[in-house]
């Protein structure tokens, strides 16, 4: 039977999600990032998944991990911050990667400033979960298990 355990999901973080539960709780919500990476552990045991969940304030480093991700992940979880409005590089790098991509927000990208309604990572992704919090890291996880389950029904590897 194929495990989806050999390679693990990359949950990718942007720029500035180290400050989480620190400032602006009205609009992110109280939890850390360290929390919502246990949360999105919790899901991943759940769904039978691993993860390698990670977080940087630089481009190139998401970009870097995105290529790490093309060879040694089986999926993509992208949080990109506020690279998520700007960097085509990020989508370059996310469309190469040829894996399924999952985009996530805490927060409702659409009941906010016109210039966060666009999102290059969203011409990458298969799904995109915004405005659930730290939840929407759970619903990510969850959905990405099934659909590496589905793509991997019949394989032995
Ligand atoms: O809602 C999201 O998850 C965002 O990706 C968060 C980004 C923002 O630029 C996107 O438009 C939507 C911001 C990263 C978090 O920045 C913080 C700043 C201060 C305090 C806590 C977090």
């Amino acid at each position: 039977m194929a495990t989806l355990k050999s390679k693990p999901v990359y949950i990718l973080n942007g720029p500035n999600l180290n400050l989480l539960g620190a400032r602006e709780p009205a609009v992110y919500g109280r939890e850390t990032l360290a929390d919502v990476r246990r949360r999105a552990e919790t899901a991943a045991a759940r769904a039978g998944v691993t993860i390698e969940f990670r977080q940087s304030n630089h481009e190139g480093q998401l970009i870097d991990w995105v290529h790490e991700a093309r060879d040694h992940g089986a999926g993509l979880i992208v949080n990109a911050g506020g690279l998520t409005h700007t960097s085509i590089a990020l989508l370059d790098a996310l469309q190469a990667a040829e894996l399924p991509v999952i985009e996530v927000h805490l927060s409702n990208i659409f009941r906010r400033e016109a210039f966060r309604h666009h999102s290059y990572v969203s011409l990458a992704a298969k799904g995109v979960i915004c405005g659930l919090g730290a939840k929407g890291y759970e619903l990510a996880v969850e959905a990405m298990a099934d659909i590496l389950a589905s793509a991997g029904a019949g394989k032995t590897s």
